[in-house]
């Protein structure tokens, strides 16, 4: 069966055009910093994000990760929101792999971190305590609803950072979705960071790989723990032509999935059994509640679905998660209206 596949926009499979320049890359020892491919790659995301330096990294897990070894020491502090993905979903290796001791704040509904919050976290030089060492923000916010924050929240919070003397790294894995709804280059999301993650492997279609952006010192500093996480990729110019792709051709393309995303929201909430999240779709996440009346759970509607050729993540007991991308066209959007449409009809 062909499914709709809304579980995540990791699900991308490569365009024709991707395969096509992977079939033709030009390829070196990445390790020895000899590929022609990753190199473009990496000048092409640093200048983009208005950063001096990229690195070509296997995942956005590894990105970050490799951002908090080289910003912290063991034993320092990160300062985080309680819903980032670094906090929630990246095993633990903050504190696993990189000995990063995590101060979680509450996400604000756009995800981001009150300042006030901020200030009241940095520790005090006290024996007693981890050093604040640095503050991981995350743009798109996933936990949040797909929700993005302002180039003058990010200004700020970068201003913030450098005044109280701590680094801060941004989760944009999907930032250039942030960008796309704002409508403004995505350096301007970036450029005031310290470091950046972003991934070519969600909305951007590329099979695998995302970039840690940062200062050329930063860069050698991750560079060599890449290296420690196994992350030296070798002939990775074939993955890194997809990602050129996916920058030069699937960037420009990412406002459709947001109207195709606020269309699904649209239809979906005409349904009497859900509730969409407040605020929500900002971009091509639609996240849903089931309506307290009905007496089903979300895992046995996404079971239902599945049977009917439609994947959807169910996130909790009663919560969906749905996720538009380039292989979501506005058929499918139809399409999967009239599939919960039937399902919850059958649930009533
Ligand atoms: N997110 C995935 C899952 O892990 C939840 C998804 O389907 O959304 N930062 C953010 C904000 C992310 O959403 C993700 C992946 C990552 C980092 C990690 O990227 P990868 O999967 O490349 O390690």
């Amino acid at each position: 069966m062909e499914y709709i596949d809304l579980r995540s926009d990791t699900v991308t499979k490569p365009t024709p055009e991707m395969r096509e320049a992977i079939a033709k890359a030009e390829v070196g020892d990445d390790v020895y910093g000899e590929d022609p491919t990753v190199n473009k790659l990496q000048a092409m995301s640093a200048e983009l994000t208005g950063q001096e330096a990229g690195l070509f990294v296997a995942s956005g897990t590894m990105g970050n990760l490799a951002a908090m070894l080289a910003h912290c020491g063991r034993g320092d502090e990160v300062i985080l929101g309680n819903k980032n993905h670094t906090f929630l979903f990246e095993a633990g290796g903050v504190s696993a792999l990189a000995g990063v001791h995590s101060h979680q704040l509450q996400n604000q509904p756009d995800g981001s971190l009150r300042l006030e919050d901020l200030e009241s976290a940095i520790r005090p030089d006290d024996a007693h305590f981890p050093v604040s060492r640095l503050i991981c923000l995350e743009n798109t916010h996933n936990r949040c609803g797909g929700t993005y924050q302002s180039v003058d929240y990010t200004q700020r919070a970068a201003d913030f950072a450098r005044q109280h003397g701590l680094k801060i790294h941004l989760d944009g894995a999907r930032v250039f979705n942030a960008a796309a709804a704002l409508g403004v280059p995505v350096r301007q999301l970036t450029q005031a960071m310290d470091s950046v993650t972003f991934c070519l492997s969600k909305g951007l279609g590329a099979p695998a790989g995302s970039v840690l952006c940062g200062s050329r010192e930063f860069v050698r500093k991750a560079h060599r723990a890449r290296k420690m996480l196994g992350g030296g990729m070798r002939q990775a110019g074939v993955l890194a032509a997809a990602g050129i792709i996916a920058l030069e051709v699937m960037a420009p393309r990412l406002a459709a999935d947001h109207v195709r995303a606020r269309n699904l929201a649209e239809g979906l909430s005409e349904l009497p059994g859900l509730r969409l999240l407040p605020g929500t779709p900002a971009t091509n996440m639609v996240f849903l509640d089931l309506a307290d009346e009905l007496q089903v759970t979300a895992a046995a509607v996404a079971a239902k679905l599945k049977a009917v050729g439609v994947l959807v993540s169910s996130l909790s007991p009663r919560g969906f998660r749905l996720v538009t991308h380039y292989g979501i066209d506005d058929k499918a959007v139809e399409l999967t209206v009239g599939a919960f449409e039937g399902v919850l009809a059958g649930a009533a």
